[in-house]
């Protein structure tokens, strides 16, 4: 059963339809829906204790397993809602932190999520890490006489916490070594970046010809793929990423423990912002992704805006022409109207790639650098 609480903070998810998508996304199926306002949250148990009696009675009635929260609850709030649900309640940071758990794939990327995990569970005296017990297999573990079950627990997962850092950096230094290795390449690098579900996969299979996974689901991608691309018009490949997408009160230990995947975005010459305008939420999620990559330090990169999806925008709000600006925060930004699915518009981005290509790399490069295109100039492949 999903529930939402309006507390008068914009981007208010009357539907509760991104927290549905979550839930599906996780192997979940909705089979209730609650919203209500409050001025403020209780703090014993976010709703009035009222409220709770109709959730439980909602609960009951369709036979919901599990209650999940649209607003981040505290540890003591969830506790108590459990208690008078009686029923499992969560909220939507732990909701994204089990579908990035689901989906991590690669050895940093399973490191990443049970990093993020730990911490948030480590905040939690519920007991919900039992997994945890098995992994370490309880040696060395039990603390002396009197230690309690929850100092025990704490202990655990601190140790945990620690080990997997000291992991995870070791990755990392493989990884940086990798990356120096590229851009030793000289490889000019441009990430796809934008909300989940925006089309990043699609757009990036019909670019390079790959098969990423592209899947109706929330955080479908968790690893980034990089393939080098061809651009005719500057005779040259440029390496093209794929890469996680972003969503609103994207948790904070996530942002943290991707901090590495996320910086590919940061190391990117060019950043393809991905768009899915038949969303009719598309401007609140331009403003989300503007704000991750403000947070990761990377609102400074060139972009351009790529609205994707066009096919299944209504004859009435279907684009005049297939490249024009967007106003972002008073400044025009390059746009492309594309359908990653149909193939339309991918000509046009990627005669506005080439112009970006040689416009950054004027602007990287002096001009007595080898390297250096000056603009308009052919290039033969
Ligand atoms: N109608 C339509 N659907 C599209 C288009 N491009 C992608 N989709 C669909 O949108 C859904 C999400 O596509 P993905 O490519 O997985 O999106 P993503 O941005 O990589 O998503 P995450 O990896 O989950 O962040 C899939 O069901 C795609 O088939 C398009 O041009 N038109
Ligand atoms: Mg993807």
């Amino acid at each position: 059963m999903l529930v939402g609480v309006d507390l008068g903070l914009p981007h208010f998810d009357a539907e509760l339809e991104e927290l549905g998508l979550l839930a599906e996304s996780a192997g979940l199926s909705p089979v209730a829906r609650l919203t209500c306002k409050r001025r403020a949250p209780d703090a014993a148990l976010f709703v009035g204790s009222g409220k709770a009696d109709e959730i439980k009675a909602l609960a009951v009635a369709s036979g919901a397993q599990e209650v999940l929260f649209d607003q981040a609850l505290s540890p003591a709030q969830q506790r108590n809602l459990e208690r008078h649900l009686a029923l499992p309640v969560n909220d939507r940071t732990l909701l994204i932190l089990e579908i990035f758990a689901q989906r991590a794939r690669s050895h940093e990327g399973k490191l990443q999520v049970e990093l993020a995990r730990l911490q948030y569970l480590s905040t939690r005296l519920v007991r919900r890490w039992t997994h945890l017990e098995r992994q370490s297999g309880g040696i060395g573990l039990r603390g002396g006489p009197g230690e309690t079950q929850i100092e025990l627990d704490r202990r655990m997962i601190g140790e945990s916490i620690k080990r997997i850092k000291e992991r995870l950096q070791r990755v990392q230094r493989q990884r940086q070594t990798q990356r120096r290795q590229r851009e030793r390449r000289d490889a000019f690098n441009i990430s796809l970046v934008g909300y989940t579900n925006a089309g990043k996969s699609t757009l990036f299979n019909s670019l390079v010809k790959a098969r990423t996974y592209a899947a109706d689901q929330l955080f479908a991608t968790l690893d980034t793929t990089t393939r080098q691309l061809y651009l005719g018009d500057v005779g040259r490949l440029v390496s093209l990423s794929d890469t996680v997408g972003f969503i609103r009160d994207l948790p904070h230990g996530l942002v943290d423990a991707f901090q590495a995947t996320l910086q590919e975005a940061v190391d990117a010459d060019l950043l393809l912002h991905v768009v899915d305008c038949a969303s009719p939420n598309h401007p609140e999620q331009i403003e989300q992704v503007q704000r991750v990559l403000a947070e990761i330090g990377a609102q400074n990169i060139e972009q351009v805006l790529v609205f994707n999806k066009v096919d299944a925008l209504a004859p009435q709000r279907q684009p005049i022409s297939q490249v024009d600006g967007y106003d972002w925060q008073g400044q025009p930004v390059d746009r492309v109207w594309i359908s990653a699915r149909t193939g339309q518009g991918l000509d046009a981005l990627r005669r506005v790639l080439s112009q970006k290509v040689k416009q950054v790399q004027s602007t990287q490069l002096g001009s007595d650098d080898p390297r250096f295109i000056p603009h308009g100039e052919e290039v033969g492949p």
